[in-house]
Formats: C-alpha cells, structure tokens, sequence
C-alpha cells in the first residue's frame, strides 16, 4: 500500500520517520511542504497542527512524528525499533520522549518565535544550540549503557531520535560532542541512517 510523507529539507521531525522508513526498507514518496504551505494548503488540508511530518498511507493522515513510528512498527513489524520486551520498550520510548518533547519543543520554530520574537535570527540560532547542547549532556548518562546502541544491544527509534537532534544541534552551530559524533559515525557505518545524517 503506498505510503507518502510530508516532510521538508532540515526537519529534524520529519528525519525521525524518514530514517524509520529508510531502515525498514519501506518504499515509500515524499513532497516537500515549503514554509508559506505549512502556514496555508498544508495546515487547512494536511495537518491542523501546521507541523511536518505527516504521513498518508491506506487512505488515512497521520501526525505526529512518534505516533507516526509507532503505526509504522505494528503495521511493518520486521526490523522493530521499538523494542521487543516491555522494559526495552519502555526505555526506548522514554528517551524518544525526552527528546521530542524536552529537547525538541522548546527550540521549535514556532514555539521560540512565540516566546523570544525579540531575538534576531543569529541570537536564536546560538540559543538553539545551546538549549540541545545543555540537555544533550543531561541525556547522556541514559545513554550507551550496553555498547553502541543508545537502549540495549539493538538499533531503535531511540538511536535515531538522539542522531537526528544532535545533527540539529551541529547545524545551529553547536560544537562537536564525541559521544554523540561517535554514535552517529557508527549508525552510519553499519548502514543504518539515511547518508544525509552522516
Ligand atoms: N511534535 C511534532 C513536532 C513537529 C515539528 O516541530 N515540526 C517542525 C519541523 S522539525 C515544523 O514543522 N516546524 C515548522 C514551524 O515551526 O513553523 C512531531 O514530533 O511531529
């Protein structure tokens, strides 16, 4: 059944399901949603939220970047990344979690020009950086506890999560962090993200 995905050149939501899509060896299409259509066509006929990604597949829209990956994992169940048992999934989902909602929200387009629209694009740019920095650290200690992987000893959505927001970090200009460049030198070894995260 044809899958296609709303998605837009440096969104880091939009990178979490397009590596999920990538990894499961889904074939699958993709538009990209420019900035004036995520404020007009898309929010009144996609998505009410006015957010990429969103996905179509058997006749239905769905948002939300987690909700997506978790349709994802119970329709196309081989080469799961949410875990196989319920303490593995529950870790994963935590880290997906802390990230999408923790890490990734506040430093939101939308959300940091609602909040700070005194800033000038280069202010926001370095608060940015600053703000994944920081709570990357934090994260940390929850990470690798096992070897490569950021949850147990297998690829899942945590890895991807964690690669995508630490790219979004070195494109705002954050300084090189070596756990998280290593992690993503290795997922990229193995083949395991799409080549535009390496
Ligand atoms: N919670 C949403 C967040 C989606 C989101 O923040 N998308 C960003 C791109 S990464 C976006 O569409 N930004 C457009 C804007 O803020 O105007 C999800 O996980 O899908």
């Amino acid at each position: 059944m044809f899958i296609l995905l709303y998605s837009a050149l440096g969104s880091n939501s939009s990178e979490r399901v397009e590596s999920v899509l990538t990894y499961k060896g889904l074939e699958w299409d993709r538009i990209e949603v420019t900035n004036e259509a995520l404020k007009t066509t898309y929010r009144e006929q996609i998505n009410p939220f006015g957010f990429v990604p969103a996905l179509v597949h058997g006749g239905r829209t769905l948002v939300e970047s987690m909700a997506i990956i978790e349709y994802l994992d119970e329709c196309f169940p081989d080469k799961p990344v949410l875990g196989v048992s319920p303490s593995a999934r529950a870790q994963i989902r935590s880290v997906c979690s802390h990230v999408g909602s923790t890490i990734h929200s506040p430093q939101n387009r939308t959300v940091l020009n609602f909040l700070r629209p005194e800033l000038s694009e280069t202010d926001k740019k370095d608060l940015r950086a600053r703000w994944i920095g920081d709570q990357l650290e934090t994260l940390e200690p929850m990470l690798w506890r096992d070897g490569h992987f950021c949850c147990g000893t297998s690829f899942s959505a945590a890895d991807v999560f964690v690669a995508t927001i630490y790219r979004k970090y070195l494109q705002h200009g954050g300084g090189k962090l070596d756990r998280f460049d290593g992690h993503r030198t290795h997922l990229a070894e193995q083949g395991l993200i799409p080549d535009y995260l390496r």
